[in-house]
């Protein structure tokens, strides 16, 4: 890839699910980057946003070449699979699974986050931070069909990846020299990155989880590093949004 610098633009640290699923898979392919983050909050916010993304939405990564010229790439999931791009080049290390199947089985996964959920995201604002007891207002039956289609999902996910590592025939060669550290498939990955918001969603509004490779895989994704480089940022971030906040 011959561009010569990249910059990286998201939108609150603290509140911004989206940005982490952009800004995670980038991470692991150890991209040199400048990162930009805007408040949602500063008055200006809704004329500055288009000098960094054509869709005035975050993540987006620009691309700037040789000849001056640019590139932009917007939305999560396209953000990740340049990300994937990058590191199968440059590191020779896929952030998807190895194995087809086990790659679909992924894909899929990381697809429903980015295109449902509607209601856990609906009744449950995004916030990596801020902590609250149970409560039933933000666990309407409308979140209990989420929460268990997600508990399933990770589950299958999982499932799939010992499937294929314990099989006869297939076994850790069609995984490479991936280790299993609890992930969906061994290492975190983009599959993860999209999951780690709903991690903490599910962690600050304490909503139930009785499963128990879940209650496992949220408590490896609240300490993997990266994680924790971005709860860093989100708590010094110096931002403050009501709605995101107080209700
Ligand atoms: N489908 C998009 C959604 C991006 C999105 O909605 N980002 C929010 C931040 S979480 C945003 O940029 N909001 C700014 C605004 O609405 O002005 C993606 O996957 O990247």
């Amino acid at each position: 890839m011959d561009f010569e610098s990249a910059t990286l633009a998201v939108v609150n640290y603290r509140y911004s699910s989206w940005s982490f699923r952009g800004w995670a898979p980038l991470k692991l392919a150890n991209l040199e980057m400048k990162e930009v983050s805007l408040l949602m909050e500063d008055p200006n916010f809704n004329i500055e946003k288009f000098k960094y993304s054509p869709t005035g939405l975050f993540p987006t990564i620009k691309l700037t070449f040789k000849d001056g010229s640019e590139v932009y790439i917007h939305d999560s999931l396209s953000v990740a699979e340049f990300a994937n791009e990058y590191s199968l080049e440059k590191n020779k290390k896929s952030l998807w699974p190895q194995y087809f199947a086990d790659r679909a089985v992924a894909r899929s996964a990381a697809c429903e986050m980015h295109s449902g959920f509607s209601q856990i995201r609906t009744y449950c604002n995004s916030n990596f931070v801020r902590h609250r007891e149970f409560e039933d207002r933000f666990c309407p039956d409308e979140v209990k069909v989420d929460l268990k289609r997600i508990y399933e999902l990770w589950n299958s996910c999982r499932k799939q990846f010992l499937q294929t590592r314990n099989s006869a025939t297939l076994g850790e060669s069609a995984q490479g020299n991936v280790k299993d550290e609890g992930f969906l498939f061994g290492e975190y990955g983009i599959v993860d990155a999209f999951f780690t918001p709903v991690v903490f969603r599910i962690v600050n509004y304490s909503l139930p989880c009785e499963d128990e490779f879940a209650k496992k895989y949220i408590e490896a994704t609240k300490n993997h590093s990266l994680v924790k480089e971005w709860l860093k940022l989100a708590v010094e971030e110096n931002s403050y949004i009501k709605h995101y906040e107080e209700f």
